[in-house]
């Protein structure tokens, strides 16, 4: 494949596709060069002192680690500055981050999971940074938190990075999912992949089993269906994989089919799956729908659900077509 860099790739797309302004270009390439940074910290570990807790909790009462916390702040300091942005949200922060009054201001909403899988961080093993783009309503560019409750398929852009044995950074606009490695020798973004399928049909599924017995019945049944193997009502055996980083599960999926579940249960009534609709479950819905596969809480499109709250979270079933409907049509 002849080498196409993550700038070339976006001038091309901004000549064919009117979608693509010269701002958003820019928010992209800062994402990016965000991710990097990110992917440098990372990759230190305890040489550079960014393992373990950071001593505070998130809004949602999770204990931070150090790199959750140096993440958030690393995509911060990127975005404020260049114009093109009016406010950002992140999983870390109880409230929207408006642009300050020094900066110039945009028409984009930025909304990231700044270090996704963080029990992951301590362990070595791959993590992740989610983010999602809309375009704020009306043009305002002083957004209120109500401005980023829009339905994930008003977004723009959505993609990861994924801190692995490669860094890789996999992006839509809407113009189908493409993958960029980091070249660590170069600094740069190198495009690797185009246009990423799954496959409609997947003998592979991701889940916290530890849950099951907290399952409701439609996910349990899935599941039991699946584990009963050739001699089931499935006629095929399944393997299973879970990573407990949703970014690495979700590459996975996109490089070689599966599904990825993490549905509401019985310990929390109240409390729809452990996901955030915002930060987790609509990027990867628009990424997993640009590749042909499909995502749903189990009763509906997740890309179609109107956000109540920044932080509400919701139950996923996402990846090959068939499997999805299939576990989606149980819960009919
Ligand atoms: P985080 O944002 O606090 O890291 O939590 C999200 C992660 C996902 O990446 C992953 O799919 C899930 O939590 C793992 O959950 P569990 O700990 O139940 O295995
Ligand atoms: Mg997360």
């Amino acid at each position: 494949m002849k080498r196409i860099s993550l700038t070339q790739y976006l001038i091309e797309e901004q000549r064919q596709h009117s979608n693509i302004s010269s701002e958003l270009r820019l928010l992209i390439e800062v994402v990016a060069r965000a991710c990097k940074t990110i992917s440098h910290s990372v990759g230190k570990g305890a040489l550079g002192d960014v393992l373990g807790t950071a001593g505070s909790e998130n809004v949602q009462g999770e204990v931070q680690k150090k790199l959750d916390v140096i993440s958030n702040q690393i995509l911060l300091e990127a975005n404020e500055w260049g114009g093109h942005l009016a406010a950002m949200a992140s999983e870390e922060m109880e409230t929207i981050h408006p642009i300050p009054n020094r900066y110039p201001k945009g028409e984009y909403l930025l909304l990231f999971d700044p270090l996704d899988g963080s029990s992951n961080i301590d362990v070595n093993v791959s993590i992740g940074t989610i983010f999602s783009v809309l375009k704020a309503p009306d043009g305002t560019t002083t957004p209120k938190e109500e401005h980023f409750l829009q339905p994930g398929a008003k977004q723009v852009v959505a993609g990861y990075a994924l801190y692995g044995p490669q860094t890789v950074l996999v992006l839509t606009t809407g113009n189908g999912v493409h993958s960029f490695t980091l070249d660590r020798e170069m600094g740069a973004w190198v495009m690797t992949q185009r246009d990423m399928q799954i496959p409609a049909d997947t003998k592979e599924f991701a889940i916290n089993a530890s849950n099951a017995r907290h399952w409701y019945p439609p996910v349990k049944r899935y599941v039991d269906e699946m584990l009963a193997g050739t001699t089931g009502p499935r006629g095929k055996d399944f393997n299973m994989r879970w990573i407990a980083s949703m970014v690495a599960d979700v590459h996975r999926i996109l490089n070689r089919g599966g599904i990825f579940m993490y549905p509401a249960d019985a310990r929390e009534p109240d409390k729809p799956g452990k996901l955030r609709l915002m930060y987790e479950a609509n990027p990867m819905a628009m990424l997993v729908e640009q590749a042909g596969g499909v995502a749903t809480n189990g009763e509906q499109r997740i890309l179609d659900i109107q956000p109540e709250k920044l932080h509400q979270r919701v139950a996923v079933f996402l990846g090959s077509k068939n499997e999805v409907e299939l576990v989606t049509g149980y819960h009919q």
